[in-house]
């Protein structure tokens, strides 16, 4: 990985975008006057951090407690999880979510556009062990009033490739007892912690009042969450994906996880966009996929007072 010198000698942009070593990892850090603010890891190619100009409140969710020694996934913002989602559909031994989000990327580009910057990375698996086939990934980020992170996967070898994958977005909510999320009305999902049931269908908005876990499959809407207590929507688009991972891990879940604070799970949300289990993406010899996503926040206006 080049050192951030030498990143901010060939994509730094002025005050735009400027690259600052941490802890063995570098970070991008992005100030857009009147547009917005970002910090991105390159380890992981991971958004941990985007704020609007217009919004009073961060829109991700970043734990606390988080590892940023560039060995452990880090925990918040927005992880891509690739080329599997979950445990390895064949070797459970290997980590959760694949590769992608616990390796060092490199910066192909960088641009600055009408208040966007854009951020290239890319992932030399090569050499990689736990990637046995000649396989590209590229993550595209535009960042300025809306976010939007493209994955791109290539088939660089001559036999298929089989993937799974999902942008595993954590939202920063007021509370998750007052909060929904609409976009997934009558999709069928798998209850993660039930999975031997069966596929479920949604009926309506998703409210939470325990720990959810659900994949919902053959998934191509635009989901929004509500968090009316902090006056505003989440939107998230998405392209290129079939699946929509919901997920607040609840009480003894965040107790159980080291790198999340155990009284955090109320102020989190993840609405994840991707390609899970049966959405799983094949792709030829040379052929390439691209999953994104497009967040933006709505401001509602203030409810009329009682
Ligand atoms: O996206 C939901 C999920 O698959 C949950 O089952 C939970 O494991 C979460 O991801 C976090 O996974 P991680 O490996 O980051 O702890």
């Amino acid at each position: 990985m080049m050192d951030s010198a030498s990143l901010n000698t060939e994509f730094g942009l002025a005050k735009h975008l400027r690259f600052e070593a941490q802890d063995g990892n570098i970070l991008a850090l992005i100030d857009i006057p009147g547009a917005a603010q970002a910090v991105v890891s390159l380890f992981g190619a991971q958004v941990l951090f985007w704020r609007p100009a217009h919004s009073l409140q961060p829109v991700l969710w970043a734990s606390s407690l988080a590892s940023y020694a560039p060995t452990k996934a880090i925990r918040g913002g927005i992880p891509v999880c690739w080329p599997w989602f979950g445990a390895h559909p064949v070797e459970p031994g290997l980590p959760a979510h694949g590769v992608a989000r616990i390796r060092a990327w490199r910066v192909i580009a960088s641009g600055l556009d009408n208040d966007v910057v854009m951020l290239k990375f890319g992932l030399n698996l090569d050499q990689d062990p736990l990637i046995p086939q000649p396989v590209g990934c590229e993550v595209t980020l535009r960042i300025g009033a809306t976010l939007s992170i493209d994955v791109r996967t290539h088939n660089r070898g001559q036999s298929e490739f089989v993937f799974t994958e999902a942008l595993h977005s954590y939202f920063s909510i007021s509370n998750i007892e007052a909060i929904s999320v609409d976009g997934l009305d009558t999709r069928q999902y798998l209850d993660q912690l039930n999975a031997t049931a069966g596929l479920h269908t949604q009926a309506g908005s998703i409210r939470f009042s325990g720990e959810t876990d659900r994949i919902y499959l053959r998934a191509e809407d635009r989901c929004v969450i509500n968090d009316p207590s902090w006056g505003r929507r989440l939107r998230i688009a998405k392209h290129g994906s079939q699946s929509t991972v919901v997920w607040n891990p609840w009480i003894d879940k965040a107790a159980a996880m080291g790198d999340f604070p155990n009284d955090d799970w109320p102020y989190m949300v993840c609405v994840e966009s991707g390609n899970c289990l049966t959405d799983r993406i094949t792709l030829q010899a040379c052929q390439s996929h691209v999953t994104g996503i497009r967040i933006d926040v709505e401001t509602l206006a203030p409810s009329p007072p009682p």
